[in-house]
């Protein structure tokens, strides 16, 4: 019996998170990230009766996650709104300040543990990235609806949406930023590994570079990584995402930086997917995650593609003839009117070329 239902995570936790400014170039403008972003992408979700909606498991979510950030990355997110916004200040969103810049560094000495005023410069890269007293809470909840996004794809499900917010791949080791707080690909993908997946692939199509993602896996060969996006000349965040950026050590070649050239339309957006997929699958993957995010959408604000609500709708098709299971993962996707309309659009297609059910995923072995 086939089961064309496609599984739906989404998780509650995540409109505690309401940043209301975020600081491009010092100017303060509304956040990208609003909570009303992810009510667009469930309504339109909802329409479709092949949505199984349900909310994250309690998967053991913080133990995923300590193997791949920083314990004091981890540490610094939980602790900074209680730490640093003073009480009775009316400021609703702290930010960094003094950046953890190589060149600041005393050519002598190591990066030493920050003390707690210049912890937030340490962890995080931009002045987009703010922290309220409910982030750190919604940050979680956007790696334990991946990771239980995860456990559907572990069981051979063919496509699984975990609809993850706030995003995550801007996010290293150890150094946050871009809107994100935790690799939510990362870390599910590391989460697959250990559950016995042999090799995982990672296809980002967020408009912008998952510098995180490539870093966390730039020297190792069972986490292939591939991404489009806007290229690093003129796009945030600027200083990763170039296509000589193959990997490194044992790591070497599972690099694929696929960089756009502004204005980029659909026709030739789809034929740089299909390089993408076609690297991804030389790699045998056991799973394809899919960063999945929709700021290349023609009206969107953060990027310059220029691409169309049809146009997802091939993209989805083309992940559906991957012939392995996929699970998509919210990134970004800033034009709210038509956001639900183009993730719709993008499962819809993935699922519809994707009924047949390959079975479990427990590694070639
Ligand atoms: C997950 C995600 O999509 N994060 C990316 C957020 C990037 N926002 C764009 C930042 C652009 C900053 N430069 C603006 C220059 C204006 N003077
Ligand atoms: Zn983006």
């Amino acid at each position: 019996m086939t089961d064309t239902s496609i599984p739906v995570v989404t998780c509650p936790a995540h409109v505690g998170h309401r940043p209301q400014v975020e600081v491009q170039c010092g100017r303060p403008i509304p956040a990208f990230d609003t909570v009303a972003r992810m009510g667009a992408v469930e309504e339109a979700l909802r329409a479709d009766s092949r949505v199984r909606m349900q909310p994250p498991a309690e998967p053991a979510v913080t133990e995923a996650i300590g193997r791949v950030h920083d314990p004091d990355l981890v540490a610094f997110l939980a602790k900074a709104w209680t730490e640093q916004a003073a009480p009775g200040d009316d400021v609703e969103l702290i930010f960094a300040d003094t950046f953890a810049h190589p060149g600041l560094h005393a050519p002598t000495s190591a990066v030493k543990q920050p003390h707690q005023a210049g912890a937030f410069g340490r962890y995080c890269f931009d002045t987009i990235t703010g922290i309220g007293p409910d982030t750190f809470d919604a940050a979680l909840g956007a790696v334990a609806t991946a990771v239980t996004a995860a456990a559907h794809t572990m069981a051979g499900v063919p496509l699984t949406v975990a609809l993850s917010r706030p995003p995550g791949h801007h996010v290293s080791t150890d150094v946050f930023g871009g809107g994100c707080y935790l690799n939510n690909a990362a870390v599910t993908a590391q989460w697959m590994r250990d559950q016995g997946a042999d090799r995982v692939a990672i296809v980002d199509i967020d408009f912008h570079h998952g510098n995180g993602t490539q870093a966390i896996f730039y020297e190792r060969e069972d986490v292939f990584y591939t991404s489009l996006h806007g290229h690093p000349d003129r796009c945030f965040p600027y200083f990763t995402g170039y296509a000589d950026e193959t990997g490194h050590g044992a790591g070497r070649g599972a690099n694929l930086n696929l960089p756009l050239p502004e204005g980029i339309e659909g026709a030739g957006y789809l034929g740089l997917v299909d390089s993408a997929l076609t690297a991804a699958s030389a790699q045998r993957p056991d799973a394809v995650i899919v960063s999945l995010g929709f700021d290349t959408y023609r009206d969107d604000p953060a990027g310059d593609a220029l691409l169309t609500t049809e146009d997802y709708a091939a993209i989805g098709a083309a992940f559906g003839q991957l012939g392995c299971p996929v699970l998509a993962i919210l990134e970004g996707g800033y034009a709210v009117a038509d956001l639900g309309a183009n993730v719709s659009a993008w499962v819809s297609a993935a699922a519809g070329r994707n009924a047949s059910n390959p079975g479990a995923v427990n590694g070639h072995g």
